[in-house]
């Protein structure tokens, strides 16, 4: 496991830890597992499982994770993807994934933010706050990522914290064992972040803390029985 590319502090080996943990609890033949991602520091995390592992292009691990479970339906297929992957360019292929209804599990990682690119702000980053492309403070709106997957037909949503590892770690479980399009979001740090925009530090904090709270599982089991 190490080394590895994260900086001290960031909560992608946090999310790593609870899928191998997940994983390990369901007792899952590693050969059948393929895990698929994007491009972003949370999309690293495919570079350091002994399963079959597709680093793929910004945005798009969904449809190339469709294909593969098109293609071979025995599979167990994860895609872990960051805010910025999921939300912004690879937006439009979430929306479409959760109403095909495939049966993949997809994790996000939400540091609400373009961490490996320098602090650019996502659509997940808070209204108001500071990115270094939003130097006066983001005036959009914020995606509830959780509302927008069960809106758009996914079988089973929820969210943990990279603060309740135990608690991600089994909703990631059972988004795992869960027929059709599950989808775990994981609210998650980013101390460089901090350091840069450190008149931002606290207000996002708040904004997190408040997160971490409401924690949520979201039980939309279109598939009873499996
Ligand atoms: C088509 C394309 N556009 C832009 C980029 C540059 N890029 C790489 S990672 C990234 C953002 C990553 O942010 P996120 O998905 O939130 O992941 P994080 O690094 O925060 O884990 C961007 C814009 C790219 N690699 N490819
Ligand atoms: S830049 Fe941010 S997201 Fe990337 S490894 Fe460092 S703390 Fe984690
Ligand atoms: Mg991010």
């Amino acid at each position: 496991m190490f080394p590895n590319i994260w900086c001290p502090g960031c909560g992608n080996g946090i999310v790593l830890g609870a899928i191998l943990r997940a994983i390990d609890d369901l007792n899952w033949d590693k050969d059948k597992i393929v895990a698929v991602s994007g491009i972003g520091c949370s999309s690293r995390i495919t570079g350091y499982v002994d399963f079959c592992t597709m680093n793929t292009t910004h945005g798009r691990a969904l449809p190339f994770a469709t294909g593969i479970k098109m293609a071979n339906t025995d599979l167990k297929v994860i895609v872990v993807m960051g805010d910025g992957d999921c939300s912004a360019i690879g937006g439009n292929h979430f929306i479409h994934a959760a109403r095909r209804n495939i049966d993949l599990t997809a994790i996000i990682i939400n540091n609400m933010i373009y961490g490996m690119t320098g602090g650019q702000y996502s659509p997940l980053t808070p209204t108001a706050k500071f990115g270094s492309t939003a130097p006066y403070g983001n005036i959009d709106q914020t995606f509830d990522l959780a509302e927008l997957a069960i809106a758009a037909g996914a079988s089973y949503v929820a969210r943990g914290t990279v603060y309740n590892v135990r608690q991600s770690s089994s909703l990631i479980k059972k988004a795992l064992d869960k027929k059709g399009f599950s989808v775990v979001e994981i609210i998650s740090s980013y101390f460089i972040l901090l350091v840069k925009f450190i008149r931002n530090a606290i207000k996002i904090s708040v904004f997190r803390d408040s997160l971490m709270k409401s924690s949520i599982e979201y039980s939309y089991l279109r598939y009873h029985g499996h």
